[in-house]
């Protein structure tokens, strides 16, 4: 099925108000590309500044806690992401349930909270490099999605994300057969369990996708967008990513 590319970006913990300095390059420029779907993930501190400057872009949150309110030092909710202006938010990134040990019933929760509050979910899903040459990749992420996955979820407001850990901020990709093998493998997960609907949620690829190397990985079946990293942080990396999308 051809579908609308989605291009987020998650700037992690980077980003002070200087840098939607930068946004506005990208905000000016996307409307060059008005078939692609384009997202920028950032710190919780930007989102209410950037929601009000940059109209024209989904601006996201990066987690939300499953509650909505209440005794949790440190956190936000998704309805705190929403009401400063975010339209969506990452949830189940490696790096969180690496650090914050989330698993998948958390990932799961947190999903169902984003969509209390009216917001998508970008659910991230990935193995350590480890299980690949244990030749678990597969099973590791199925059994990610399976467990992270509300029965709720519909097309209309989750896209998964794959992100093989190893490729997160290495520089380094998987071939091109591995990521159509795994895309496949998640495309049949999520038909198999929410039907025609199953084929309509967009799988994202993350992990080291830049300029150079966008356009291989999108052409790929099942690549649905992707989930950028540090080439979001920059117009002049980011736009010929969506180019690319386009
Ligand atoms: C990366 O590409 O570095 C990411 O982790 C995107 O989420």
């Amino acid at each position: 099925m051809k579908m609308r590319k989605l291009i987020a970006g998650n700037w992690k913990m980077n980003g002070l108000i200087a840098q939607l300095d930068d946004v506005e390059e990208i905000a000016s420029k996307i409307a060059i590309y008005p078939e692609v779907d384009t997202a920028l993930c950032i710190p919780s501190t930007l989102i209410r500044p950037a929601a009000g400057r940059f109209p024209e872009m989904a601006i996201g949150g990066q987690d939300c806690h499953m509650a909505s309110s209440g005794a949790h030092t440190g956190c936000i909710s998704a309805i705190m992401l929403a009401d400063a202006g975010a339209r969506l938010t990452i949830v189940g990134h490696s790096e969180r349930r690496a650090a914050q040990g989330e698993s998948d019933a958390d990932v799961c929760a947190k999903a169902l909270a984003a969509r209390s509050a009216d917001l998508s979910a970008i659910v991230c899903v990935g193995e350590t490099e480890a299980e690949r040459d244990a030749g678990q990749a597969e099973a590791v992420v199925l059994g990610q999605l399976a467990g992270s996955l509300p029965d709720e979820a519909t097309s209309e407001w989750v896209s998964i994300a794959y992100e093989p850990v190893w490729a997160i901020g290495t520089g380094r990709i998987p071939s091109i057969e591995d990521v159509a093998a795994m895309h496949g493998a998640i495309r049949n997960a999520l038909t198999s369990r929410f039907g025609t609907d199953g084929a309509a949620i967009r799988i994202l690829y993350g992990g080291s996708m830049n300029g150079d190397n966008a356009k291989s990985l999108l052409a790929v079946a099942n690549v649905d967008g992707g989930l950028i990293g540090g080439a979001s942080l920059k117009a002049d990396k980011f736009l010929p990513i969506v180019e690319a999308a386009a």
